[in-house]
């Protein structure tokens, strides 16, 4: 158990009422296939988010004074999709920090049901389109299958796909919404995909091995620093992001590198959707 919250800053911004942003820490792991360990991600990423410059140097601000955040205690995957409907009812937008991926789906629930025209921009190095993974349709590597289910989604960053997905997302459609890593030139594409209302999901997979190495499943390639936050800034200059997630990072005691990494990610972001 730890009692963290997002950020060192001043007590009066860390509060709920005021609070634009809920941090919502959901140390869940059920299914991981390879390297182990994203059940320790949210701990690492808030522990690393005390290190943070609270001035954005990009937005030119504190992020944190115009938009408060606010931080929960870890909560249990079985708890998840109430607690996020309760922070919509509050006006609140839900950062979700993982654990495995697989959560996706229950934050997304929710906010399918509280926002009308919703979709989904997943940032991953795998497409996650199986029906089922190792005998599991929760599998982690089903997410954006079951997210399918509930609403489109444009996927962006991915160099890893079974012949399996590939024949789904070729006769489904998908595959014009899968944007390889590697030949990233349609950011106005990307942009133009999404509906008016998303959610994002990132996979920090997403990010080249060598910036986030602490991943269970890294592949090679993958986006820079700046090509991630490019692609967030667009989108959230163009759209109304209501939410998003953070999963799949695999802390591991001699890489301070990832956890501050992925810590920094979520502020960015919170400054584009602010
Ligand atoms: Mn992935």
């Amino acid at each position: 158990m730890f009692f963290q919250q997002f950020l060192d800053i001043e007590t009066e911004y860390r509060g709920y009422k005021k609070a634009r942003f809920v941090v919502v820490p959901v140390p869940h792991e059920a299914t991981t296939s390879y390297g182990t360990g994203a059940k320790r991600g949210p701990d690492a990423i808030l522990r690393a988010s005390r290190h943070i410059e609270n001035f954005d140097e990009e937005l030119g601000c504190e992020i944190y004074r115009q938009a408060p955040i606010h931080t929960l205690q870890p909560v249990a995957v079985k708890r998840l999709e109430s607690r996020i409907a309760a922070l919509l009812r509050d006006e609140k937008i839900p950062v979700i920090l993982g654990g495995e991926h697989s959560l996706t789906t229950l934050g997304l629930k929710p906010i399918k049901k509280f926002y009308n025209n919703i979709s989904v921009l997943q940032l991953d190095a795998h497409a996650d389109l199986r029906d089922s993974y190792q005998g599991r349709k929760d599998s982690h590597a089903c997410v954006m299958r079951r997210v399918l289910e509930i609403c489109p989604a444009v996927q962006v960053g991915q160099r890893s796909i079974s012949g399996e997905e590939w024949k789904f997302a070729k006769k489904t459609g998908q595959f014009r919404k899968i944007h390889w890593a590697g030949k990233l030139r349609a950011l106005p594409e990307i942009v133009r995909q999404l509906s008016s209302n998303v959610y994002i999901s990132i996979d920090v997979d997403v990010f080249d091995p060598g910036i986030v190495p602490a991943v269970g499943t890294p592949e090679p390639g993958g986006l820079s620093w700046y090509e991630v936050l490019e692609i967030l800034k667009k989108v959230c200059s163009a759209k109304n992001v209501v939410g998003f997630d953070v999963v799949e990072l695999s802390p591991r005691r001699d890489d301070l590198v990832s956890d501050f990494t992925v810590a920094k990610l979520v502020y960015k972001l919170m400054g584009y959707v602010s």
